[in-house]
């Protein structure tokens, strides 16, 4: 990434991967993702567990858009289709396709809730707010529910090591306060129609729960 991070690169990316009819376009999701990871490997090494994790699934879904089949993998509705039809989904439990692009996917579909709520919970603060404490409500009301127990434990651990609200602010490159809240208004939105998405047509699939 050449340019420094900054919430307009986050938005920017994220609409970028919404199609005209609606779909969502991986390579763009994927760089949406990249763009968050960068950021948090900033934060410091007690981060490192959870973009280690992002990047392989990043890389999972890259391995198969440059694979063989790879122009399946233009959306994840052309994904969906073509893995379900193809059967090359383990619907419930992990056996001959462990690593499958959909169960993958499921899998940052569900950390952008938790993206969703605390940018919500940012957008919302007020001097007085915690970072740490804004990050782990969110957590808990999404992906904690899908976690074990000892990655909950890690979790909240990294999450004491936040910096400070006003940090947030500053690193989100997007000027005075009120201009940083009338972005994170509309990242907000994208954001929140790109997870309806994806909600919708794993739901409508059956594929919410992918083990
Ligand atoms: C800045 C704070 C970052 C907090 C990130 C919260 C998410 C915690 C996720 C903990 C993941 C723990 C590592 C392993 C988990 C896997 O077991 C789990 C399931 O996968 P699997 O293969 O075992 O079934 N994996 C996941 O749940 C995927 C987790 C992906 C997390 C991606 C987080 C990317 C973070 C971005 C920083 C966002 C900064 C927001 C502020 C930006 C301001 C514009």
């Amino acid at each position: 990434m050449a340019e420094s991070f900054s919430l307009q690169n986050v938005l920017d990316t994220f609409k970028s991967s919404l199609s005209e009819n609606k779909e969502i376009y991986i390579q763009y999701y994927i760089a949406g993702w990249k763009e968050l990871v960068s950021f948090m490997n900033s934060l410091g090494t007690v981060f490192s567990f959870i973009s280690k994790d992002a990047v392989n699934k990043i890389q999972i879904l890259e391995n198969l858009q440059a694979g063989e089949s790879g122009s399946h993998y233009l959306t994840v509705q052309s994904m969906v289709k073509y893995e379900l039809e193809n059967e090359l989904v383990d619907l419930t439990k992990r056996s001959s396709h462990p690593e499958s692009g959909c169960r993958t996917l499921l899998r940052l579909h569900r950390a952008l809730l938790w993206l969703e709520l605390f940018l919500e919970r940012l957008r919302t603060s007020t001097e007085e707010s915690k970072t740490s404490v804004m990050c782990s409500d969110a957590y808990n009301e999404s992906l904690a529910q899908h976690h074990a127990w000892i990655i909950r434990k890690a979790t909240g651990v990294a999450f004491c090591a936040l910096p400070g609200r006003d940090s947030f602010f500053q690193v989100m490159n997007a000027g005075s306060e009120q201009e940083v809240v009338a972005l994170l208004g509309e990242a907000l939105a994208l954001i929140s129609e790109v997870h309806q998405i994806t909600e919708d047509l794993y739901g409508q699939n059956n594929l919410l729960e992918l083990p």
